[in-house]
């Protein structure tokens, strides 16, 4: 059996989260390779070392110039902040490694197109962690949308509603800098909408949005904790210059009208990703913070029948689920990471197209261009033109 090497780059929230379901894969999903965690890669060698071993690394690198160069490296697995994204994808490239790159791909559309690029034309496979996709009722609802269930659509709406950074003294942390992330609440969460949005209904065709920062300044952070962050008491103040909250519409290119809304302002809400598709013959309603479910109407029900239905996506004959438990016996987020991480080492045995594609990265990244391009115009900018 062959063994597909992995080198991460980064051990934080998604490293760990990565690290979780590559460990898992072997348990649960049968590959024609083995999976082997080789190489962890983080600047501090000490804290490197320590990741590694609580997340089961081999190996530590502390300059990822020297992972992606290595032979016994098959896949570069990139899952430290954006900033870091194009240059180590396009050093992965140059070595012939396969990418796996959390999202959002680049810092602007610009680098994303240069990294697909780059990964086209070195011929390696390329994904992209958009892992909402891949909640089995998500799954379920494109399949319903595909057989034809809901016939033609009028309407998606989708938000994704958090509430962690209301506080004025939450420090700025390397979400908030755009230097560091590119972009606010549009590219951290917007972004995972607007892929659920494209993999449900299709590609948008315009948009116009607005978005707001609330808390113009904040506490300069001296260390992340997670997604948190410490400030000294007397920390001075730095400008926010990224969105809290970002709203748009757009069409899409089959004529539905969409309506998003991303925001850490939602008080109460914490990792809150919805949506709705409404067809004509039917509709469909997903939360995140419920991912078993999926609720489910259907106009060809008989009349006086009708009414949604709360389908408990767990059964074996659920998408993925044959890989799981029993019926019932409920998955989380963590498993999503599994199914997107099946699927990339599927491409590279089979030698078939990864979806979704760093491709689906520059499209998210050519929507969010868009809407950032008709907030500082006040007007529509069609997703084409960019
Ligand atoms: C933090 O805001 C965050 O963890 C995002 O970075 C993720 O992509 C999303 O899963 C939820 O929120």
């Amino acid at each position: 059996m062959k063994t597909l090497n992995f080198g991460i780059v980064g051990y934080k929230f998604m490293g760990k989260a990565h690290s979780n379901a590559l460990s898992r894969l072997p348990m649960f999903f049968e590959t024609d390779m083995a999976i082997r965690k080789k190489a962890l890669c983080g600047r501090d060698k000490e804290w490197a070392e320590q990741a590694a071993q609580t997340l089961g690394w081999d190996e530590v690198e502390t300059d990822w110039r020297k992972l992606v160069a290595r032979d016994d490296i098959d896949v570069i697995d990139i899952t430290a902040p954006s900033n870091f994204h194009k240059e180590i994808a396009l050093g992965a490239a140059q070595h012939g490694k396969h990418i796996f790159c959390e999202k959002p791909l680049a810092l602007n559309l610009a680098d994303a197109r240069e990294m697909l690029d780059a990964a086209n034309a070195a011929g390696v496979k390329h994904q992209i962690g958009f892992n909402y996709r891949f909640a089995p009722a998500l799954v379920l609802a494109k399949q319903l949308i595909d057989q034809g269930k809901l016939g033609k659509i009028f309407h998606f709406r989708g938000s994704f509603l958090q509430d962690w950074i209301i506080d004025p003294e939450f420090p700025k942390v390397w979400r908030l800098d755009k230097k560091v992330c590119g972009s606010g609440s549009l590219g951290d969460l917007g972004a995972h909408v607007i892929d659920a949005a494209r993999y449900l209904v299709g590609d948008m065709k315009t948009v116009t949005g607005m978005s707001k920062t609330f808390v113009k300044e904040r506490p300069v952070v001296e260390r992340m904790t997670g997604l948190s962050g410490k400030a000294a008491a007397d920390a001075p103040r730095e400008a926010v210059d990224v969105d809290d909250a970002t709203s748009f519409v757009c069409e899409f290119e089959n004529g539905a009208l969409g309506l998003f809304e991303a925001t850490r302002f939602a008080q109460g809400h914490k990792n809150d990703m919805s949506l709705e598709v409404n067809g004509e013959k039917g509709s469909i309603r997903f939360e995140f913070e419920r991912m078993n479910e999926l609720h489910y109407f259907s106009a060809s029900d008989e009349p006086g029948e009708q009414g949604w239905r709360l389908i408990q996506v767990s059964e074996g004959i659920h998408p993925y689920w044959s890989h799981w438990w029993p019926t019932g016996h409920v998955i989380g987020f963590p498993e999503t990471f599994c199914h997107q991480l099946y699927e990339f080492v599927q491409s590279i045995e089979q030698d078939k197209p990864c979806v979704p594609s760093f491709e689906d990265g520059v499209k998210c990244a050519q929507i969010m261009e868009a809407v950032d391009l008709s907030i500082d115009r006040r007007a529509w900018v069609d997703v084409d033109s960019l």
